[in-house]
């Protein structure tokens, strides 16, 4: 006969992580640990209603999170866009549920207890992950990792450099971001971080959730090097703090106040913590924990409220923290009244173009209808922005080391520095995904306008980036040059043929591709004009000749036009072609007219604006005949415009290494290539 007792299970030995929560449990429940547990009680009922979401990462960060929101932030739920507040990025989007509790506890309007119990349901403001302009106060979209991490970066910039022009008086604010080890992990966060060490972002202060646990499980499967090393060699100052411990961050936070670099404060946490069985592991990461655990949890906490509901002295606590800052906004808004800039300021955050700011533009183009001068469309692109940077303040250059390529850089425009915020122009250095990601913190911020350079066949270095432009309708405008074959000797590794279809599936970015200088000067009007997403400039290397000969209305304005319109009679084919191939078209037109076959040629700059004419419009420009459609891309997505009687002359695989000349010829991208494609249409017309 067995002499143990049959009915009692071993008990398993707890896990580490099991014992560190309990010696935190064990701690008296402070008030402020009472303010965090509201918001891993929201996070858990939340995750438990929608049965999808993730708590515990809201778990794990809920006491550095409180002490943020209610002694360091600068913020007054109010007024969620009141200019001169903080700016908190919740990089680690997937922890959406920390940002909503937060909102929903300080009392912002929007945020009540409805949403939160809709959260990741149809219409919710409290979406699965935060999404700009589903809250005033969600500052931007974050969730593919080590996004938020590198738009806060730009969100820093745009204050220094804000702080430069209007003063102390008007932009005097920090910039906080979550992250967690997957932000830190990805490649983009750590060209971010390079460049904010670098330019001694001083007021950025990240908390890094520390918590050794990512999907897979325990980082170090995959991750094992000491990040506050690496993050001290950009030129941060860093700390390690127990995440768990309100007067060890209190203190972090301090510091990283009067810290002359950006700060990464190393919170280490638990993640579900509170959660008798799931904490500190992956388990708690991406799944509702389930009721018994809940309810464990909630024991271990001392949480007696019923689900979604928080102690009324608890809310009372943190609407005060939600109203912290009031005061501090109505002397700001003195202050604005007063101000001797607050006109331009205004403007300025309200993202509108000053008066008269296309007059220098429209003398450039007078000019150039007159002289009808020869020239690459970057150059044409760099006469545009002398006659647009001056006219416009908010406007702030850059390149990932190719300024003398890309031509973005306007003669006495000064260079922003570490330290000397009062430039306009970025040495982003080659980091193309950092720079497209602070270029969207720039411009979420307010009062900038970025604009960009690297090479076309680079976008693929930024597109995650440029898709949350798209995504959140943020005016950012990338310069990207050396847009085909056309780039010549650099090769097939330079020369996109696949790029322009990729860029034009993104949707909300419109792209343009000019095709003279006139075109050039009407698109980057028409891309600064757009104030609600973002715009590709897609240039050549190459010169192109003239081929327009007025200067009055802005024929890009529509997207697409009748260049050149069929003579005596009517089309029997339509050429429409984009940039350096439309001088192509231009050709061969007439090389048809001397075989006796009218030819029209339409120039189709923009794709997206085209698209958005009345039907008429279109029917009118594309005509009956049939189309050639000619572009040194593949054609990919053509089809669109070309219909069933047609041809296209472009590219079918990638380029080749040599001059740009043989590469047209080589590839067939010819004036005579057309005319034998527009033969076989039209003589199998006949
Ligand atoms: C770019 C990108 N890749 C993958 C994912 C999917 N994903 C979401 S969270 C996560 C990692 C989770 O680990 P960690 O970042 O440490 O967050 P924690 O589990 O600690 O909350 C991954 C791979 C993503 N959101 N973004
Ligand atoms: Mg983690």
């Amino acid at each position: 006969m067995a002499t143990t007792e049959p009915d009692t299970q071993p008990r398993a030995e707890p896990t580490a992580a099991q014992a560190a929560q309990a010696a935190i449990l064990a701690r008296p429940a402070t008030e402020e640990r009472r303010m965090a547990d509201a918001i891993r009680a929201l996070a858990m009922d939340a995750v438990e209603a929608a049965k999808s979401g993730h708590p515990g990462m809201p778990m794990g960060m809920a006491d550095a999170a409180t002490v943020l929101w209610s002694k360091f932030l600068k913020y007054d739920a109010a007024d969620p866009r009141w200019p001169d507040r903080d700016r908190f990025v919740l990089s680690a989007g997937h922890g959406s549920m920390l940002l909503y509790s937060l909102l929903h506890l300080t009392g912002h309007a929007g945020m009540g207890t409805e949403e939160l119990r809709r959260f990741r349901q149809l219409h919710s403001p409290a979406a699965g992950h935060p999404e700009f302009g589903e809250h005033p106060a969600i500052e931007t979209t974050t969730g593919p990792l080590g996004q938020g991490i590198s738009t806060a970066v730009g969100m820093a910039l745009a204050e220094r450099m804000l702080a430069s022009r209007f003063g102390k008086s008007l932009v005097d604010h920090r910039t906080w971001v979550i992250a967690s080890d997957g932000d830190l992990q990805e490649g983009i966060s750590h060209e971010a971080a390079s460049l904010a060490g670098h330019l001694k972002l001083e007021k950025l202060t990240v908390l890094w959730d520390d918590n050794n646990i990512s999907i897979d499980g325990d980082t170090s499967l995959s991750f094992s090097e000491d990040v506050l090393k690496r993050f001290q060699a950009y030129g941060w100052a860093v700390r390690r703090v127990d995440g768990h411990d309100h007067q060890e961050l209190a203190g972090a936070m301090s510091q990283a106040l009067r810290s002359r670099k950006p700060t990464l404060i190393a919170c280490r946490t638990i993640i579900g913590f509170a959660a008798p069985k799931k904490a500190g592991t992956a388990a708690s990461h991406g799944a509702p924990l389930g009721g018994d655990e809940i309810a464990a949890a909630k024991s271990a906490l001392g949480w007696n409220a019923e689900p979604f509901t928080v102690p009324e002295g608890l809310k009372g606590r943190w609407e005060e923290a939600g109203r912290r800052s009031a005061g501090t906004r109505r002397s700001w808004l003195k202050r604005l009244a007063k101000h001797p800039m607050r006109a331009d300021f205004e403007l300025a955050t309200a993202g509108k173009l000053p008066e008269n700011w296309t007059e220098a533009l429209n003398a450039l183009r007078a000019e150039w209808a007159e002289a009808k001068p020869k020239l690459a469309t970057r150059v044409a692109s760099q006469k545009s922005l002398e006659a647009l940077v001056p006219a416009v303040p908010e406007m702030v250059g850059g390149s990932a080391d190719l300024t003398g390529s890309n031509n973005t850089n306007v003669k006495g425009i000064p260079v922003v520095r570490p330290g000397d915020y009062g430039g306009r122009f970025v040495h982003w250095g080659v980091r193309e995904h950092g720079m497209a990601a602070a270029m969207n913190g720039m411009a979420l911020h307010g009062g900038l306008i970025p604009y960009s350079g690297t090479f076309l066949v680079f976008a693929d270095y930024l597109r995650p980036a440029l898709r949350l432009a798209a995504l959140m309708h943020q005016r950012v405008i990338h310069v990207l040059t050396h847009d085909s074959i056309g780039l010549g000797e650099d090769g097939p590794t330079h020369q996109p043929v696949e790029t322009l279809a990729s860029l034009r599936a993104i949707p909300n970015c419109f792209v343009f591709r000019p095709a003279d200088a006139m075109e050039t000067a009407e698109c980057w009007e028409m891309a600064l004009r757009r104030a609600d997403g973002p715009s590709v400039l897609a240039l050549t290397r190459q010169g192109v000749p003239a081929l327009r000969e007025e200067a009055g209305e802005n024929r890009c304005a529509r997207g697409g036009y009748v260049l050149a319109e069929a003579e005596g009679g009517e089309r029997q084919v339509t050429l429409i072609a984009t940039g350096s191939e439309v001088s192509v078209a231009v050709a061969a037109r007439k090389a048809l007219a001397e075989a006796g076959i009218r030819a029209a040629v339409v120039s189709l700059p923009s794709w997206e604006l085209f698209a958005a004419q009345d039907v008429g419009y279109r029917a009118s420009v594309l005509g009956a005949a049939p189309r050639i459609g000619i572009e040194a891309a593949l054609p990919f997505g053509w089809e669109r415009w070309l219909g069933e009687r047609s041809a296209f002359v472009g590219m079918q695989g990638f380029g080749a290494s040599a001059p740009a000349e043989a590469l047209f010829e080589h590839f067939g991208i010819t004036p005579a290539a057309v005319v034998a494609a527009a033969r076989k249409l039209v003589e199998g017309d006949r």
